[in-house]
This record gives structure tokens, sequence and C-alpha cells, in this order.
């Protein structure tokens, strides 16, 4: 797996546009793209793979066999309210809500499971074709990614695929699509293995823009069992959104003040 290199991209400077320049030494506490309204607790055990704010608290899925699970999550703590583990030979990958119920992918096992939001108990489960990545909720759809530039629109009762859009950027295809998070018409997800944050157009596929989230996390505050930035939660009463990672000690809400329209 080829990890991603802190890309170069141009900068314009008092409308000269000025070619190659690394944008490097962001603040920590925000950057032209980004601010950082809140930094809060987050269990730094849960390898987080699914990520979604709903009736004020966080509902998380963690991944890694033998330690995933379905949580309910207190947001100013981080401290698990309630949860539901997997069987042991199932990675928990993206999460979803319609209506009163969750809805989990697992990675490898072609199986999603279906929570009553309350309980937590497994009322139903699935089977689809390929990798399962992330997943979230547009209100009529539930929007699935698999690691290809592919997602896939299931019908959230029948779990169907309703369609199917192809992600590209000028024409290419863009994969490692990982946690999704639909919010006010558009989709966000994270790119696997890097700390970028795309904006994609649902219904085109189209890039709509980058935020670049590189100096979020100050290196001192990581801690050593961090893994990649992944999850990504909307709050729609302040359009601020939660972002944090793979056993990642914190959660940050944010505020996204404008993407970039390229990485480049
Ligand atoms: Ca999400």
């Amino acid at each position: 797996m080829i990890i991603p290199s802190r890309p170069m991209r141009s900068l314009s400077i008092g409308g000269m546009l000025v070619l190659g320049v690394t944008l490097a030494c962001a603040a920590p506490e925000g950057s032209a793209q980004y601010r950082v309204v809140r930094t809060l607790p987050h269990d730094p055990a849960a390898y987080t793979q699914g990520l979604l704010l709903s009736d004020g608290v966080f509902y998380e899925s963690v991944g890694q066999y033998g330690f995933s699970d379905v949580r309910r999550v207190e947001v100013e703590t981080g401290r698990v309210l309630a949860r539901q583990p997997l069987h042991a030979d199932r990675f928990g990958e993206g999460l979803a809500r319609h209506g009163n119920r969750l809805i989990q992918l697992t990675w490898q096992h072609q199986t999603g499971y279906v929570y009553d939001v309350e309980s937590l108990a497994v009322v139903d489960s699935f089977t689809y074709a390929g990798e399962g990545w992330g997943l979230t909720s547009d209100d009529t759809t539930l929007i699935m990614s698999d690691g290809t530039a592919t997602l896939r629109f299931l019908d959230p009762e029948s779990f169907a695929v309703v369609k199917e859009v192809r992600v590209t950027e000028n024409g290419a295809p863009l994969s490692k699509l990982n946690e999704l998070e639909y919010a006010d018409g558009v989709l966000y997800a994270n790119i696997y293995q890097s700390n970028w944050i795309v904006r994609i157009d649902p219904a085109t596929g189209f890039v709509l823009g980058w935020i670049d989230l590189d100096n979020l996390v100050p290196a001192d505050k990581r801690g050593s069992e961090a893994d990649v930035m992944n999850g990504i939660a909307w709050d729609p009463a302040t359009g601020h959104f939660f972002v944090t990672g793979k056993r990642w000690p914190m959660v940050y809400e944010v505020e996204f003040t404008q993407g970039v329209g390229s990485r480049e």
C-alpha cells in the first residue's frame, strides 16, 4: 500500500500563482480550510471505522477481529454508554442510521448487521458482494464505499443496490474512499491512509474540493498506537463536523470553512 506523501500544491499570493509551494506549518488550531471548535476525548483503543452523531450522542463502529463492536458514546467525555460486540471473526466497518435502526458493514465478511438504535440488539442482517468500507445515509438511501472509486446506493429496507456512482476528479477515478458522511447535499469521505477529506457531489460523483487535515493532530498528542484518520460525523444543528481516527485519543469538532479545489 502506497502512503501518499505530503502533496505539493499551487499557492495564490496576491493574485499571483506561485507554483510548487508546499503549504506547511499550518497552526494546529486550524487552517484556511477548517477551524477547530473543541477537542474531545476518544477511546484510544477504538479502531474507528464508522462515526455518526444522532440524538446528541455518537454512534461508532469499531473494527479489528476480536475487538469489533457498535457503541453509543457520550460526546463530551468519550465514555462508552453501551456497546454490542461483533463475533470475533467479524471486522466492523461503516455505520449509518436509518430510522430507528443502525446499519453496520463488515470488511470482508460480505455481511451487514442491523441494530435497534435504542437497545443495540441485532434485528436483521444482509449480504453484499465485495468489501465493506464506509457507510452513510442521505435520508433516502444508504451510501456505501468499498475501497474502490465506486459508491453503491442501497435501499435502506431491502439493501438492494439501487444505483452506483463512480467518483472522479477531472475524469480520473478516485479510489480508497473510506468513512463517509452525508451533510446538506454533499458527501464527505476520508481517503484511506491520508489526512485528506474529500467533498463529493453524490449525484455525479464529481469531486467538489479537498480539506487538508494534516496538521490537525499535534505530534505529541497523537499517541503511539494511533493509526490513520478515519471517522466523520456531521452535526446539523451547528453545521460542524467531528473527525477522529483509528485509535486516536481525541475527537475534534471542526468547522470546515472552505475546501480547496485540488490536492495538487
Ligand atoms: Ca460518518
